[in-house]
């Protein structure tokens, strides 16, 4: 017997199909809602039943929340997987969802709204002993002389933060007490008009930071684990473009202290599902900025370095099952790389939409291909410029790095433009191949480049 009868597939693209292909393993039926220029996926192709929703714009299908719920109704399906993007961190969609008799793959309602608040994330976070940026105690007033005495304790550089914010939108960095009160109030409005909440919060700018995340899993008994961290540093605009684990140079005595207290902070909260604390790596110390309440693009390397399957283990505990795993089950193997290939023009990286005309994907020891392209498929300018990740595994970071390589050297891609170029000029970089990266690492490499 199945876990679940059957679930909706409320997205798109990749991991629609990687969704799909964890519910044919586990003998769970599929339906695929899809908008009308996605009818040609290939998870649609492949799921138990289909059902349109919507035209092309994200807005009017993958966004349209009554329609899901109603194909969900008028299928029988138990479930809704969200994905990532879209609804998937959606807490008014969860809770409909819920509120319908169905089973959300993710966490409580609740939990997502805790979360989206970055000003009450962080509330909860610092409560339950996971280490914190310095900064405000909660969201500023406008009471200046107190926002001026909490920059001084502080100290400059400091960095004011929209709350509904997260994911680089609404922040704006202070380095002197002259800039404060206009940079406050410039961040306020942008809230404003972007979120509907104007409320901001300030914390200390750390100018050099590694991006690293702790992946975590609970189920509704009681029981949570962590899978390590990975690597995200290497990015452009919030947009990450590389992604690895486990992170170079973090210890496994690091990896066990920041992980044991992300688990403690779940079992606190009563945390359900996959998630990801953010936290930014500085000076050998690790800060927590926000928590991610759904599967992330990336989770595949992780994947490969412990050998869960992550949708599977969230598909369970959604269900109700228990944990398959202890902590002590989990040991990090090897290392793991992913390059995210998107359809974007290499000078302005802007979406180059097109269609693919000859396909030809990579393959060999420790390589796996997540995408849901095929020959003349035809990639629509609707949606997220990203059409599939390519994932080496090794037994360290070299090999892992030189079968990326090979894999990139091997794969065909015809028709459309990709940052394929991209990755392998990444990959013959001495900095990165050091490890010696950090957040700025790759936009300052680019400004290098064409400065040449
Ligand atoms: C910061 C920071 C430096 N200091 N917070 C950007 C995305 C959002 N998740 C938080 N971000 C940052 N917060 C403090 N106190 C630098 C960034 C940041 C960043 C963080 C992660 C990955 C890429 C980034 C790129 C620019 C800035």
């Amino acid at each position: 017997m199945a876990v679940l009868e059957k679930l909706v597939i409320a997205n798109r693209g990749e991991i629609a199909l990687r969704i799909l292909r964890a519910c044919q393993s586990m003998g769970i039926k599929t339906v695929a809602v899809h908008s009308t220029v996605d009818r040609n996926l290939k998870h649609v192709a492949l799921a138990d039943e289909a059902v349109c929703i919507g035209p092309a714009a994200g807005a009017d299908s993958y966004l349209n929340i009554p329609a899901i719920i109603a194909a969900t109704e008028v299928t029988d399906a138990v479930a809704v997987h969200p994905g990532y993007g879209f609804l998937a961190e959606n807490a008014d969609f969860a809770e409909r969802v819920e509120r319908s008799g169905f089973i959300f793959v993710g966490p409580r309602p609740e939990t997502i709204r805790l979360m989206g608040d970055k000003v009450s994330a962080i509330k909860a976070m610092r409560e339950a002993g996971v280490p914190c940026v310095p900064g405000s105690d909660g969201a500023l007033d406008d009471d200046q002389d107190k926002n001026l005495a909490t920059a001084y304790r502080i100290g400059y550089p400091v960095i004011i933060k929209a709350a509904a914010g997260g994911g680089g939108r609404g922040m704006r960095v202070v380095h002197t007490e002259a800039h404060l009160a206009n940079a406050l109030q410039l961040t306020q409005q942008e809230a404003n008009a972007a979120f509907g909440d104007g409320a901001v919060y300030m914390e200390k700018y750390l100018q050099n930071p590694r991006h690293i995340e702790i992946q975590v899993m609970a189920d509704q008994h009681g029981n949570a684990i962590h899978l390590g961290e990975r690597d995200c540093s290497t990015q452009r605009r919030h947009q990450k473009v590389i992604e690895e684990a486990p992170a170079p140079g973090i210890t496994a005595e690091q990896r066990e202290e920041i992980g044991a207290v992300c688990v403690a902070a779940c079992k606190r909260i009563g945390y359900r599902g996959a998630g990801t604390f953010e936290f930014l790596y500085d000076e050998g110390r690790f800060y927590f900025i926000e928590m991610n309440t759904r599967i992330q693009v990336e989770h595949p390397v992780t994947e490969y370095v412990t050998g869960v399957d992550l949708l599977n283990e969230q598909i369970r505990v959604a269900a109700g099952e228990e944990l398959s795993y202890k902590q002590s089950d989990i040991v990090i193997r090897g290392h793991a790389v992913e390059c995210r290939i998107n359809a974007e023009d290499p000078e302005t990286f802007l979406p180059c939409p097109g269609t693919v005309d000859g396909f030809h994907a990579p393959g060999g020891p420790g390589i796996r291909v997540d995408s849901h392209l095929y020959d003349s498929y035809k990639v629509p300018p609707n949606y997220d410029s990203l059409i599939g990740k390519l994932i080496a595994h090794g037994r360290d970071r070299k090999i892992a790095i030189s079968r990326m390589r090979i894999a990139l050297d091997e794969m065909v891609l015809n028709g459309i433009t990709t940052n394929i170029p991209l990755h392998k000029w990444l990959l013959l970089d001495p900095g990165f191949l050091k490890g010696a990266f950090n957040i700025h690492y790759l936009e300052k490499r680019l400004v290098e480049r064409a400065a040449d």
